[in-house]
């Protein structure tokens, strides 16, 4: 209720913000892509963890106008950078169930590209397998049109919550992100490591493009890149940063 009486206005009055996760390819080290994260600092509460107030603001309904801020921003940031180092990045968005099922989406979605002058290729949107059970009629058509455009769709936290492999072939996704709860074990864990050299060759076979997330060693990222694992996301890479900071790691590797 707190949150939710400071999340009103809280837009206008700029309290957020968004940071950017490096994700690099396995093999070549190269920075390909780029996580958008919301951050908010709070006038009234301080900084508020999105595990926080983004059910809030799906249940009030806000994260309609919260979502399309950030798929402004982050897009105008990807214009930003297009002059400089970062000329090809693929920005990636984390979108909720509602924000899908609003009518206006996929039309909001080609403005922000057109208006910051990205190709469609230059946007993902990463969606959780809880987008992908309700409505799955009406999700699949918005999927269609966002995939028609040449925009990426990515299925975040692979293998956790509702997984149903079925989603695979049913919805026009792209992109698989293995949850970090998987790849936190793989060095030390047997099974942890045969279900992500599993989830690995099962998208390879099915032409998805495979991301893990929260990788943190040096040797977690050598045991994904022999198996297959075309791009890793953690804290071994980097943090999320402010865009400032995105520049300087992006000028270290070339
Ligand atoms: O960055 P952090 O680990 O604090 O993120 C916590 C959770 O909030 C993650 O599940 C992430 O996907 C989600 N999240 C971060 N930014 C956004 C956003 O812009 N929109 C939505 N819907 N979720 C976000
Ligand atoms: O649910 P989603 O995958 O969108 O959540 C992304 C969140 O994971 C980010 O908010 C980020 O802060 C967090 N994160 C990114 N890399 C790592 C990592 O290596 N370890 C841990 N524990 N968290 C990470
Ligand atoms: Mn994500
Ligand atoms: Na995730």
């Amino acid at each position: 209720l707190v949150i939710d009486g400071a999340l009103r206005g809280a837009i206008e009055a700029n309290e957020f913000y968004l940071v950017y996760q490096p994700i690099t390819n396995a093999h070549t080290g190269q920075l390909t892509k780029v996580e958008a994260l919301l951050r908010w600092n709070s006038s009234l509460l301080g900084p508020v963890s999105p595990d926080r107030f983004i059910p809030v603001a799906e249940d009030s309904g806000m994260i309609i106008a919260l979502g399309t801020w950030v798929l402004e921003q982050a897009c105008r940031q990807v214009g930003a950078w297009k002059k400089g180092v970062l000329d090809d990045v693929t920005i990636s968005i984390n979108v909720s169930a509602r924000q899908l099922a609003d009518p206006q989406f996929v039309t909001l979605v080609s403005q922000a590209l057109i208006h910051n002058g990205l190709s469609p290729h230059q946007l993902e949107l990463e969606l959780t397998e809880r987008v992908l059970i309700d409505d799955t009629a009406n999700v699949q058509a918005v999927l269609g049109r966002l995939r028609a455009l040449g925009v990426g769709i990515s299925l975040d936290d692979f293998g956790t919550g509702y997984s149903s492999l079925s989603y695979l072939t049913q919805f026009h996704l792209n992109t698989l992100k293995i949850d970090r709860a998987f790849v936190m074990d793989i060095e030390h864990s047997e099974r942890s490591n045969s279900l992500v050299h599993a989830i690995i060759a099962m998208g390879h076979s099915l032409g998805l493009q495979l991301v893990a997330e929260g990788v943190e060693t040096g040797g977690q990222a050598a045991i994904l890149e022999k198996m297959g694992c075309h791009y890793l996301q953690g804290y071994h890479i980097a943090k999320p940063v402010p865009p400032e900071d995105l520049l300087r790691f992006a000028s270290h590797l070339s």
